[in-house]
């Protein structure tokens, strides 16, 4: 790691959009943005005769959009609503936020068979659980490579096509694009490619158990910059090339060399925007509300878990743990309820559908166990909540609960965090997401582990303010200082070195070149 780069993260200064604007002013004078991922950051869907505007549940798009903002460009994205034809214009652009418009979205349309096979097949039943710990294998079928394949060759095309200039910096998001960066290569040689992987990397035997692993290997290798939330995934990247492929490995430097071409490696730890301070409500008038519209007691204790439907969040491990703390705490039964919010999430797939089933099932048979005249024991919401409500719940809850069975980061530990401006409430926070890396004041538990998920509730709901505000107080001075926007900034610093690096060689290349003739 440069000496720059170290100074930068033992002495944060504040990171704002601001900053990440004079940023890429300074650093990246002029040179334009493109970013891919495959979830757009606004959907459109048709709803009746009216079109409707929806912001996905997506770890990834909270992240993006607020870089987006700062640095205008073009975001490419699959344009997967029902109403985005009808609201784009002949190139298939749309400026965004539809409001106060300050970059381009760019959409690419997929055919049904091309989603089945590049999104649900290859990326979410292949790449998704052969990267998470979490006891699902992964199913890899030739036909869903062959359309990733093939789609990872389209958005390619879409970059190049509205790619301005021969060197524009291109960041590349997430498991769905493994090949892209190769493809990009290949057609703009000049380009600083940065990719940005949102979750874990797996050790060498666990990815080996892909077909294509050397593809995918190749296609990473593609990058002039590999971002991962944590060392621990750059060093299991590190290690898987080093098994699989011919590289030369720099491992002090965290470089790969292959082919001529050179990928820096470094973690990234992603974060959120710091919301601006709410001045609205304070979180006792908010607090009253929500039990109000929830129907509880105002005394009531509120246990939170806000997710997508996912398998790998640890929604039944929590619930297991709050059943087991009313099991060896009877006298609780009626004075906590645990409000679970869960938004569908790859809903056509057989391992979610089962998923919501067991959630259903389990839901109901631990509030009919502890059935009593005051409240349910899990108020199960399985729906999409608006940024707005999230914060209302967020501040208006005791505890929230972050069990996930392997995460790369997770923002909801973050966004809670963000939210508590009364500097209360008590994190619960599984020790296999990215987060318990920074967020050390958090209860961290491992939850497969359900006595000691338990124990973490009755320790969270019994702690005394005075331990609460010092947690939090910790945390959230964290997470105002490493936000989404230093994530950014950090990336961008490092292709910026990068990049005039790159120029150097050649200048020098063409001097030795000239020299010769
Ligand atoms: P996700 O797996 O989507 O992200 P996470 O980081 O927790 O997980 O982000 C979820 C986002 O969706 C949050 O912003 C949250 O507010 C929102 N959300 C969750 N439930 C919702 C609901 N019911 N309604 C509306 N919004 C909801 C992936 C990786 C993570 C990584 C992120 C970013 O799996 O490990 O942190 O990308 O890199």
């Amino acid at each position: 790691m440069n000496r720059e780069r170290k100074a930068q993260q033992q002495s944060p200064q504040a990171w704002t959009a601001e900053k990440l604007r004079s940023l890429l002013h300074d650093e990246l004078a002029g040179d334009e943005v493109l970013v891919i991922s495959n979830r757009e950051p606004y959907i459109h869907e048709q709803s009746g005769d009216s079109i409707v505007l929806r912001r996905p549940a997506s770890g990834l798009v909270t992240a993006v959009e607020p870089v987006m903002r700062a640095c205008s460009g073009t975001w490419i994205a699959h344009g997967s609503g029902s109403a985005d034809r009808a609201t784009v214009d002949s190139h298939d652009h749309l400026q965004v936020p539809p409001k106060r418009p300050e970059y381009t979205l760019r959409r690419v349309w997929l055919s049904e068979e091309e989603e089945a096979g590049y999104y649900y097949g290859f990326s979410n039943e292949g790449l998704w659980p052969l990267c998470h710990m979490a006891h699902v294998r992964p199913v890899f079928r030739t036909s869903d490579w062959e359309q990733y394949v093939a789609v990872n060759q389209r958005f390619a095309d879409v970059v190049i096509a509205e790619a301005r200039t021969d060197d524009p910096v291109v960041l590349v998001q997430d498991y769905h694009f493994a090949l892209l960066p190769r493809m990009i290569r290949e057609k703009l040689p000049k380009a600083t490619i940065i990719m940005f992987w949102h979750i874990p990397w797996p050790n060498p035997e666990s990815f080996g158990i892909c077909p294509w692993r050397e593809e995918l290997l190749q296609g990473l290798l593609g990058n002039t910059l590999l971002g991962f939330h944590t060392p621990f995934h750059c060093k299991n990247f590190l290690d898987t090339v080093d098994r699989y492929l011919e590289t030369r490995i720099e491992y002090e430097a965290s470089t790969i060399t292959h082919g001529g071409d050179l990928t820096q490696v470094e973690p990234y730890p992603i974060s959120i925007a710091w919301p601006e301070p709410d001045t609205t409500s304070d979180v006792i008038q908010a607090k009253k509300i929500f039990r109000h519209e929830l129907n509880l007691p105002e005394a009531h204790c509120l246990a939170l878990g806000v997710d997508r439907l996912d398998y790998t969040k640890g929604i039944v491990e929590r619930f297991q743990a709050l059943d087991r703390l009313l099991e060896t705490h009877p006298d609780l039964v009626g004075k906590i309820t645990l409000l679970q919010i869960a938004a569908p999430s790859r809903s056509s797939l057989d391992e979610y559908q089962n998923l919501e089933v067991r959630v259903r099932k389990l839901a109901l048979d631990i509030n009919q166990r502890y059935e009593n005249t005051v409240a349910p024991t899990i108020i199960l919401r399985i729906e999409h909540y608006d940024g707005e409500q999230l914060t209302h719940c967020y501040r208006s809850s005791d505890v929230c609960l972050v069990t996930s069975l392997h995460d790369g980061m997770n923002l909801v530990a973050k966004e809670f965090i963000a939210a508590r401006d009364d500097e209360l409430g008590v994190l619960i926070l599984s020790q296999f997401t990215g987060a318990a890396r920074e967020l050390h004041e958090a209860l961290i538990i491992n939850p497969y582990h359900i006595e000691q998920g338990a124990q973490a509730l009755y320790r969270a709901i019994t702690m005394p303010e005075l331990e609460q505000r010092e947690r939090m107080r910790s945390m959230r001075q964290r997470v105002r200082d490493f936000n989404v926007y230093r994530w950014a900034g950090l990336m961008l610093l490092d292709a910026a070195r990068l990049r005039r690096r790159q120029r150097v060689s050649e200048k020098i290349d063409s001097h030795s070149h000239q020299g010769l003739r």
